[in-house]
């Protein structure tokens, strides 16, 4: 059980407090936390493995930032809690942040012991929209039905693609495709950025919905602007 004390502290954005809860979750998935504000938005950002995921995210706390508000972000490894590769790539890019007690980074499995999606991830989505911050945002890579299922716990949900994997999305054997909201195109410095966004253009709209199709240069920031207006406007309506 966690003591009242320490849930305050959490709440009036003590991030030693935070951490240690989150590992308390877990341990102990059922441990009783407060439930999640749903004032506070969430924003999930998947796509297959490499195209920029965590660099978007790291661009994106920036923006966040300088803008005045404050971010936590969970990476949700597909591996095991133990391969450090994923987590280790995850810790570089968002390197700019460590200082920063603005900004929360917390690496997580996917997967519990016993298989499926980890409810220690959903629940520490849920205390961290109970710790100050404006912003959750959960990456996951995009390649598994259990990473699409954490998609599901997002109010607005970013698939991000790059030049050379438009096949690789139209084939979509996650069903990622369909519950993004809105599209990203980032490398779009790389060549065969044309391929891609015409794959892209004909998937997002579809005569039910349109869905935003955004360029961006993760490592240059280029088109981040445009990708944090567009979630906010989604997260508007
Ligand atoms: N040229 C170019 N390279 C980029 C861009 N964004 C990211 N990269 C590079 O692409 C590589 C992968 O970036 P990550 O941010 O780790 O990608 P990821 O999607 O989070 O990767 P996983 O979490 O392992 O699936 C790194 O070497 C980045 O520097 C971009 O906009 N343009
Ligand atoms: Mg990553």
């Amino acid at each position: 059980m966690i003591a009242p004390e320490i849930l305050d502290a959490v709440r009036a954005g003590d991030r030693r407090a935070l951490a240690r809860v989150i590992t308390a979750i877990e341990e102990d998935p059922s441990t009783t936390i407060p439930e999640r504000d749903p004032a506070v938005p969430i924003v999930g950002i998947t796509g297959p493995p490499g195209v920029g995921k965590s660099s978007l995210v790291s661009s994106l706390l920036t923006l966040i930032r300088k803008r005045g508000s404050q971010a936590a972000v969970v990476a949700v490894d597909p591996s095991s809690p133990i391969t450090g590769g994923a987590l280790l790539g995850d810790r570089i890019r968002m390197q700019d942040h460590v200082d920063d007690p603005g900004v929360f980074v917390r690496s997580m499995a996917s997967r519990g012991h016993l298989g499926g999606l980890s409810a220690a991830t959903v629940r520490t989505v849920d205390l961290l929209t109970n710790a100050g911050f404006d912003m959750v945002l959960v990456e996951t890579v995009g390649v598994g039905q259990s990473e699409v299922e954490v998609m599901h716990l997002a109010d607005v949900v970013v698939l991000v693609v790059a030049p050379g994997f438009g096949d690789q999305i139209q084939a979509d054997k996650a069903g990622i495709v369909e519950i993004a909201d809105v599209f990203a195109i980032n490398k779009a410095d790389r060549d065969g950025v044309e391929m891609v966004r015409r794959a892209l253009h004909e998937i997002a709209s579809t005569p039910s919905r349109t869905r935003a199709v955004v360029e961006t240069v993760a490592t240059s920031g280029s088109g981040v602007e445009d990708l944090l207006d567009t979630l906010e406007t989604e997260l508007e309506s």
